[in-house]
């Protein structure tokens, strides 16, 4: 250690704390700004020596970044799990290590006991229910068009349940966009021509909306009228088209919370107690929002 610069790969001084982080990918604008957030706090300033692998969507990539990171012995494993099933074996081999794991985002479903110290993530399932709320409120005769994130991801599972909670006897059809735009446009595409008496659209993220404003557009419909569009994230894009009046309703899922997360990090590594969940705080916003609201927004 001694304050070298240490190229990245070093094994960082002894002072340093070695967090191994697998991120799922760099599927939407939200993946791109939590991705900025963390490894703006996991700094070697701030005390970590990071290792971040980008699994881009693939549990088997997850799965190959946490055992390397069981292999070099990291103090501290942070991971946001892809989809919520088939990390039974990786957790346990994990677990086995004594390595503390902090998950992050997304949720897991598993049969290993205790399989992390602590969570840090956002609300999903009151997300959707928000979602639904609005719905209700102001499209209680809508057929609606559930454009779902990856399937089998606690963000989709949670933001479906929450949603159809409220206002389900509504929606008339359903299919994945995997979080992405250009699988967002491709399921607009087909959900347009197999329920042409759609006339609202929930969709799991507002990349994947934006796809949908692209495909409603080149079907000559006009986005935000014809067809609404309710969306969870609120990351620039996608307020700006709530302020171009494409979307009617974004239900923010925050991003940022890196600080809190290396906060957390330094605690477990430290061998101190924690909140076993720490829920990150979100807002929603209307097309009452204005201009310099967007540009003001940080990510
Ligand atoms: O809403 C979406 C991203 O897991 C909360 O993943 C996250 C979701 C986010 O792809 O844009």
């Amino acid at each position: 250690g001694g304050g070298d610069a240490g190229a990245s790969g070093d094994t960082g001084g002894d002072d340093l704390i070695r967090v191994g982080f697998s991120q799922l990918g760099a599927e939407s604008g939200w993946r791109t700004a939590n991705t900025e957030s963390v490894k703006e706090s996991l700094t070697e300033e701030n005390g970590f020596d990071l290792t971040f692998v980008d699994a881009q969507q693939k549990q088997e990539n997850q799965i190959r970044a946490l055992r390397d990171f069981v292999a070099q012995d990291v103090d501290v494993i942070a991971f946001s799990p892809v989809i919520e099933t088939g990390w039974d074996e990786v957790l346990q081999e994990i677990q086995d290590s004594g390595i503390p794991v902090v998950l992050v985002d997304r949720t897991v479903e598993t049969d290993v006991e205790d399989p992390f110290v602590t969570w840090i993530g956002a609300d999903f399932e009151q997300e959707g229910r928000t979602a639904g709320e609005w719905v209700a409120e102001n499209a209680p005769d809508a057929k609606v068009f559930e454009l779902q994130g990856t399937l089998g991801s606690g963000a989709q599972v949670d933001r479906e349940e929450g949603f159809n909670e409220v206002v389900g006897e509504q929606v008339i059809g359903r299919a994945s966009g995997n979080f992405t735009r250009a699988e967002g446009r491709t399921a607009v595409e087909g959900a347009l021509q197999a329920y042409p008496e759609m006339n609202l659209i929930f969709t799991h993220n507002d990349d994947m909306g934006l796809g949908a404003i692209e495909a409603i557009e080149a079907a000559g419909k006009v986005p935000g009228e014809d067809i609404q569009i309710v969306s969870v994230d609120g990351v620039r894009d996608g307020l700006q088209a709530l302020v171009d009046k494409k979307f009617n309703y974004v239900v923010e899922c925050n991003p940022v919370f890196g600080d809190q997360l290396a906060e957390l990090i330094t605690q477990v590594a430290n061998g101190d107690d924690v909140p076993e969940t720490t829920v990150v705080e979100d807002a929603s916003f209307d097309q009452t929002i204005t201009q310099a609201d967007v540009d003001a927004r940080a990510y």
